[in-house]
């Protein structure tokens, strides 16, 4: 069974891996993550400039009855340097994911340069979406300014580059955000990040139950499964071939995996699930994606891909 994808000449023998920010802020998490049979590559903490300890605790929470998670983590990072000189020594045959979160555009842009004129050879993901630092706006909610840092961007950049970008809940937005999408040469696209600025009340107190921003955070997990399919979809129906997409939001089970790739994904991250279950989720979910891949008889992800159905 085929569960390869590909991103320009970059190749994934498997089609998961962790999102930004779950497993990944230290190198023995990156490693951990690298080392799974079951995983086809990894990708790093978004990185500031400078190492930030993030937002004050509490500032993550798993809700009940695994409807998903709440973080407000604001960021925490051991800074650029740190995980450049990772992957300046780190061997491995899987592609990395290099992430990074610039608090400015001119902060990302000096990152951007220092990536260009190292020795780098993996794929960078430039983080356009972070909800949950303090007085910064999700970037790619305003179309005006992101096409504006994609255009200074690939004036000078080269490397292979994707944007992680928030959940859009409008057509309109889709196709907008699409549009300004398909100017650039962009690798791929992450989509998508936590539902920004949800509320998550305890029962018990009648109390919010992060402390960042009185209780406000990102939601990820189940809640978001339905939203993230959404975005997947109408990404790849917009998105020029070879922009490639890669699905995160919701993954609990290899049906959740499955429906990712019907909808358009070519790599599938897992970040809730991830926190909640540890590294063995890989392997789970590999396992239930090959079962019912099997099931319904097919040999490849590729015969899969984007091939969902509606009614007509
Ligand atoms: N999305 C991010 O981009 N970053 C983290 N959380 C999140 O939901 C964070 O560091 O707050």
């Amino acid at each position: 069974m085929q569960l390869t994808a590909n991103i320009q000449s970059y190749n994934f023998d498997h089609v998961l891996l962790n999102a930004a920010g779950v497993m990944c802020q230290t190198t023995a998490e990156i490693d951990t993550v690298l080392a799974s049979k079951h995983t086809g590559s990894v990708v790093t903490k978004s990185a500031t400039l400078a190492n930030r300890k993030g937002n004050p605790s509490p500032r993550y929470y798993e809700l009940k009855n695994g409807l998903g998670t709440i973080n407000s983590m604001g960021l925490p990072n051991e800074g650029f340097d740190y995980y450049m000189n990772y992957v300046a020594t780190k061997a491995t045959e899987k592609p990395i994911f290099f992430s990074i979160g610039g608090l400015s555009k001119s902060e990302n842009i000096n990152m951007l340069h220092q990536l260009q004129d190292s020795d780098f050879a993996g794929l960078i993901e430039l983080n356009l979406s972070c909800p949950n630092v303090p007085g910064k706006p999700q970037t790619a909610y305003d179309f005006e300014t992101t096409e504006e840092i994609l255009t200074d961007v690939f004036s000078f950049f080269k490397k292979p580059l994707g944007v992680k970008l928030p959940p859009y809940f409008d057509i309109v937005h889709f196709d907008m955000i699409a549009s300004i999408l398909n100017k650039f040469p962009l690798a791929f696209v992450n989509t998508i990040n936590s539902i920004g600025n949800g509320l998550v009340i305890d029962e018990a107190t009648d109390t919010v139950v992060i402390k960042p921003k009185d209780g406000f955070g990102g939601i990820g997990g189940t809640l978001v499964k339905a939203t993230a399919l959404a975005n997947v979809r109408a990404l790849r129906q917009r998105l020029n071939e070879d922009i490639k997409i890669i699905g995160t939001g919701g993954v609990t089970t290899g049906r959740d995996v499955y429906e990712h790739i019907l909808c358009g994904a070519d790599l599938v991250e897992v970040g809730s699930q991830l926190a909640i279950e540890g590294i063995e989720v890989f392997e789970r979910l590999e396992n239930e994606l090959r079962e019912i891949l099997t099931e319904k008889g097919y040999h490849s992800l590729a015969e899969v891909r984007g091939q969902l159905k509606v009614i007509s």
